[in-house]
Order: C-alpha cells, then structure tokens, then sequence
C-alpha cells in the first residue's frame, strides 16, 4: 500500500485528494494546524473521508516538527497544497504570505531532502504567476509576471521547487493549475461568493451580491478533475512542470448569468463600471451590485492555458465545462441552504 502525506487536506483540493488517493487504495496522512476550533474538518466529513485520513499537527511555517513528522512517515508521495490562497489576502498579510507560500515550500523540501529523499513531491504553482500576461494562451514556457504578493511568492516556490528537483535530483514537479472550484470552494472565492449569494436570493433573500470587476477573465475548471492532474504527475518516472487548464476563457459576469440561469433567473445587466447592476428581469430583484472595495490594488485581467502539454504526457482531460461548473456550484448552495 503506497503512503501519501497531503499538506493543505482540510482545504478544498485536499479534500478531493484524499479521496481520490483512498480510492486508489493509498494510505493517506494528512497535516492540519491548529486553531481555537480545530479540528477543521467540514471539507473531509462532506466528501465522507474524514474517518479514514491519518491526521497529524503541521504548520508550514514550522520547520522542526515538519522534519521529525516527515523523518517517521517517509511517505511515498507529498502533495504540497498547503498555502494562504487567498490573493485578496495577500496585500494585507504580504509577509505571512511569503512565509507560508514561499518559505514553506523550501522547508519541506529540505526536511525531504534530509529525511526522505526517494518521496516524490508535488508543488501547488499557480497561473496567478502569469500575472500580467505575457502570452495568450498561457503555458508551461511562458514569462511570469506575477501581479501580486501572493503570486510573488508562489513564484518562489516554483523555482525551489525546480532547483531542488535539479540540484538534488529530488522528484518534485510543479502543478501550473489555473483556478478550480467546486461546491467545497471557499466562500471568499468570486465563483462561491456568486453561488451562494445567489442561493440566499432564490430562497427569498433580498441582500444582492456585492462584487469587485466584473470584467476579469478567468480560465475555471473543476477541482475533481485537477486533482486527478496532481497524481497522474507524481506517477511519471521522470518529474516535470505541467499546466492544467481548461483553455476556457469566462468573464466574472458571465459566471455570474450561468449561475443564475441555472436556478432559473433571467438576468438583465445594465450600466458600467462601479455603476454596474444585475436584476432578475422575471422578479425585478436586485441581485448583484458593485462594491468597490473588493477591487484589487493591482489586477489579473486574463488567464487561458494552454495544457497540452498535460494531454499529451500525462493523458488529462478536463470534463466538466463552465456551465456544468456554475450550475453544479449554484445547485449545491441552494439545496443546502
Ligand atoms: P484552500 O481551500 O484555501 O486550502 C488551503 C489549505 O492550506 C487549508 O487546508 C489550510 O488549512 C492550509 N494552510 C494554510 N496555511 C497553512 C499553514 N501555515 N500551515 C499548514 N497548512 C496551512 O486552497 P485550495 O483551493 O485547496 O488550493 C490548494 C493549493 O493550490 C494552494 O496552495 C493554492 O495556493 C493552490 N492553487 C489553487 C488554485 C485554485 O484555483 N483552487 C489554483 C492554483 C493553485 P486551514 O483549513 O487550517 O485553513
Ligand atoms: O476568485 P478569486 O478570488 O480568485 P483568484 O484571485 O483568481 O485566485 C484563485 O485562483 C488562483 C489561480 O489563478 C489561485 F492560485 C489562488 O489560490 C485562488 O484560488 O478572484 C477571481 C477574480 C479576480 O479578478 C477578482 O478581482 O474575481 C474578481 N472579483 C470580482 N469581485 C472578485 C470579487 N474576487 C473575489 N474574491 N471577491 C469579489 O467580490
């Protein structure tokens, strides 16, 4: 039975990793922190996990506990999802961010240096990297520009990532993964803010969603699909650097509309900018208006990957495109509202 650590397993893609590792057969441990109300769980019970996860106490920003938990466990394969993900977060808390998503990623990869060398090791990169775009579509050979401290520091930890895989022939490939989501997202995420806004709306709700630009374009796939991405990596004999994408281009507002379709609103846009308004043409409703504060002080306008690379190597496909995504989200938050 192979061993695997997942760094992050309370978070929304270790929670699909979990399962899709204990479906696989491995033995899956898991790190989590503490906090007043620990253990956070939610994630692991709702995909019904939680009982068969091995969890111990890990902090990133930790480096003796991380090495004597990795020198007993030696696990065959460490999933490094832990990380401040937030990247609105990221102008207040720039120095905890890079702690966390840069500095973190280095300590565990000595402590596996040290401790484990034969584990193979996953790195969390981020399209975020791409920031600015220097390239469209965005792929694996493309200039990083990032655009904030969040993607600063995860630039880091893709190039120790890569440095430690080339000066200690360590296995450690990096995910370039473009934003993913799913029912377990974290509700300060646009697409779960939108779904559960929108929820609390058609169950009669009147506070309508408050929301920063609307004309950002992501690339937005689903987090079970990437997931299976972050195996199929660590299963090459050879580590490498992949992007996983849907080479789908959304707007915020388009998410927005297929959400509401799919619980059965007619959205009618009008105005522009900071006067940008939504309302549901069949009950007048108000339901979306902007907020300015929840505008960035510096702004990614467009993410599209380019995965061919994952296709060709890897054999990965994303299945489930925007629309099955927005009314998946949107069903999910209604029905459990
Ligand atoms: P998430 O839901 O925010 O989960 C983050 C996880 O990191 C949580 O389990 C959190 O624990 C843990 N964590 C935070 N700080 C920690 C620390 N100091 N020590 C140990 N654990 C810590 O994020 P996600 O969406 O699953 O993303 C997983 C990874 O992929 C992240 O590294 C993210 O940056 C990266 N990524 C995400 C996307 C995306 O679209 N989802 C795209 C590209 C890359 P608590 O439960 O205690 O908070
Ligand atoms: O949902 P978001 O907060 O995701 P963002 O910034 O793209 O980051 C996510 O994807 C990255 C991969 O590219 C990950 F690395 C990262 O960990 C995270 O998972 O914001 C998406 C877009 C932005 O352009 C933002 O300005 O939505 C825009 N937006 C508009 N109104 C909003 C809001 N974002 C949030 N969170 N809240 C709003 O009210």
């Amino acid at each position: 039975m192979k061993k695997a650590f997942i760094t992050g397993i309370t978070g929304q893609d270790g929670a699909y990793l979990a399962k899709l590792l204990l479906e696989k057969g491995y033995e899956v441990h898991g790190g989590v922190r503490r906090s007043a109300s620990q253990p956070r769980l939610s994630r692991l019970e709702q995909l019904g996990v939680n009982a068969d996860v091995h969890l111990h106490d890990f902090d990133l920003s930790e480096p003796y506990s991380m090495f004597r938990l990795l020198d007993t466990l030696k696990p065959d394969e460490l999933y490094n999802l832990a990380a401040q993900s937030f990247v609105g977060a990221s102008w207040t808390t720039p120095i905890y961010t890079a702690d966390i998503d840069a500095m973190g990623v280095v300590r565990i990869l000595d402590a596996l240096r040290t401790t484990s060398p034969e584990t193979r090791f996953y790195q969390a990169s981020t399209s975020e990297m791409f920031g600015l775009v220097q390239e469209v579509p965005q792929s694996e050979t493309t200039s990083l520009y990032p655009r904030s401290p969040y993607g600063v520091a995860k630039v880091y930890g893709h190039f120790i990532t890569k440095n430690y895989r080339e000066s200690f022939g360590l296995h450690a490939s990096s995910g370039i993964l473009f934003n993913h989501e799913s029912p377990l997202r974290g509700k300060e995420f646009v697409t779960r803010k939108i779904t559960l806004g929108l929820a609390e709306l058609a169950h009669g709700g009147t506070t309508p969603v408050q929301l920063g630009n609307m004309d950002a374009k992501r690339d937005w796939g689903f987090a079970g699909d990437y997931v299976e991405g972050m195996w199929r990596m660590l299963q090459q004999e050879t580590a490498d650097d992949y992007v996983l994408a849907t080479h789908v281009t959304t707007t915020i507002r388009d998410f927005f509309t297929y959400a509401a379709e799919a619980l059965g609103m007619d959205v009618e846009w009008e105005g522009e900018g900071k006067s940008e308004t939504a309302t549901d043409r069949k009950t007048g409703k108000l339901l979306m208006q902007v907020a300015p504060e929840f505008y960035r002080p510096a702004e990614v306008d467009l993410l599209i990957g380019d995965a061919s690379k994952a296709r060709e190597k890897l054999g990965w496909e994303p299945k489930v495109d925007i629309r099955q995504l927005a009314e998946m989200m949107a069903k999910s938050d209604y029905d459990n509202f």
